[in-house]
């Protein structure tokens, strides 16, 4: 039963009763069919063929092919392992430009390798790495940039193209939010030398664990593949450096199985989309991040930005009055990668040169969606907020004087 609230004292962070009596999550797995799923399984078990470019992989790597449009696809056993073997494949080294406003993963496939990654600023209307900014970075050591297509948003890929060739840089983009998702009109996955998608749990389409690297690069794609198997090329010929980013076959029976209810994901995350856009649409301080409906786009993720002037309180306190309610919002990704370990402590004086990465860090914060989300949730998400906003000097001042019962950082 969802709690309705009318009085401030009926905030749970004041003492009144949750809004929700079960968690709701950012990041919800999204399942297909489970009968389908149950077969494939019992499939690959009378069959004992468990990993190891199994037949199930085949069919997934030639399904994304084919729905991407791209020429090779190298499943992998997540999209951080994808990354590693991408970047080592085309051979970046030195330091390698990213954006910092990013999931961690990103910065640590280069650093696991001794490559160090130089943090970009990000331009504030897209929360895409700025391509003005890339400029100034590039030295002598720099060997490459990697786009972010954060949200499922596009990166300007065609200025980061024109920056990489300029200066024979090599350009990966981490596509891990973006499967399904277009720029111009083109599949993302067929821009830079490679892209890597996450099929991670939470993500649009998942394998559980999981990822693939796309690219129309032939030889490159050769050179994957191979190190996703060790570097084997056969029987006891190891023919390159590699290592273990196989996917199993359990995994990809789940990613043909999540890729025949593509589209029906797609529906509920555009529908509580478009939920969200119209019941926060007059609410101030509070924007929604946009998608462009000329692209295709994967909707997945809800993405508020609170503008504490005019909603009255900030958008750590917003997401402290959402947990108390069991709305788990999430802060991605603060506080970007260059204020965490090990980066903070090697570069101190980051954060002065990622000034809009650190503006949007305190501001960004996401919401649930997916198919585990219904409207009666969103209605309710959306009235605590419009409550919130209404009462926004009152709930700050009450904030200020009474100890949160709740925190929300209890992770
Ligand atoms: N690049 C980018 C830009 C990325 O965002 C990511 C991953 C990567 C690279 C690396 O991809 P992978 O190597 O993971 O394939 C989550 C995911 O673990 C991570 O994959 C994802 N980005 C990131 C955006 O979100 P956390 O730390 O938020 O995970 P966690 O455990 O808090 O889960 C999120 C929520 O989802 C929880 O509230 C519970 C819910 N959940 C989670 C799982 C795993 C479920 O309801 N069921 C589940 O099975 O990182």
């Amino acid at each position: 039963m969802l709690k309705v609230k009318s009085r401030i004292e009926d905030l749970a962070i004041f003492g009144g009763p949750s809004a929700f009596s079960d968690e709701l999550h950012v990041g919800r797995p999204n399942i297909g069919q489970r009968e389908a799923f149950l077969e494939r399984v019992n499939d690959l078990l009378d069959r004992r063929w468990l990993t190891n470019d199994g037949p199930y992989l085949k069919q997934l790597e030639q399904r994304i092919s084919k729905l991407v449009e791209v020429r090779s696809c190298i499943a992998v056993c997540n999209a951080t392992v994808g990354l590693e073997i991408a970047i080592k494949a085309a051979g970046l080294a030195g330091e390698v430009i990213i954006p910092s406003f990013t999931f961690i993963a990103t910065a640590h496939a280069l650093d696991w390798q001794q490559i160090t990654p130089v943090f970009c600023d990000i331009n504030p209307a897209t929360h895409n790495i700025d391509p003005s900014c890339v400029e100034q970075l590039i030295t002598e050591r720099t060997t490459g940039i990697i786009g972010v297509h954060l949200w499922g948003r596009p990166c300007d890929v065609e200025e980061l193209q024109d920056i990489a060739s300029r200066h024979k840089l090599k350009l990966l983009f981490d596509a891990a939010h973006a499967f399904g998702c277009s720029f111009n009109g083109q599949m993302i996955g067929n821009f830079g030398n490679a892209e890597v998608f996450s099929f991670h749990a939470t993500k649009f389409l998942n394998t559980f664990e999981g990822g693939a690297v796309v690219t129309n690069d032939d030889e490159l794609a050769a050179k994957i593949r191979l190190m996703r198997n060790f570097g084997f090329a056969g029987y006891d010929i190891v023919s390159s450096f590699g290592t273990n980013g196989k996917m199993s076959e359990v995994s990809a029976a789940m990613g043909l199985t999540s890729l025949e209810s593509l589209e029906k994901f797609v529906a509920a995350n555009y529908r509580n989309y478009k939920e969200y856009r119209q019941q926060l649409a007059e609410v101030p301080g509070v924007s929604l991040l946009t998608y462009n409906q000329d692209e295709k786009c994967n909707y997945h993720y809800i993405v508020l930005e609170i503008d504490e002037g005019a909603l009255g309180i900030t958008r750590d306190q917003l997401d402290g009055i959402l947990w108390a309610e069991n709305v788990l919002s999430r802060r991605y990704f603060y506080p970007g990668c260059h204020r965490m370990e090990p980066y903070r402590t090697r570069s101190a004086q980051a954060s002065l040169s990622l000034r809009e990465t650190e503006k949007l860090a305190a501001r960004v914060l996401c919401l649930p969606t997916g198919t585990a989300v219904g409207s009666d949730e969103i209605s309710a998400i959306c009235d605590i907020i419009k409550f919130v906003a209404d009462e926004g000097c009152v709930v700050k001042e009450r904030m200020l004087k009474q100890p949160l019962r709740h925190h929300p950082l209890k992770k």
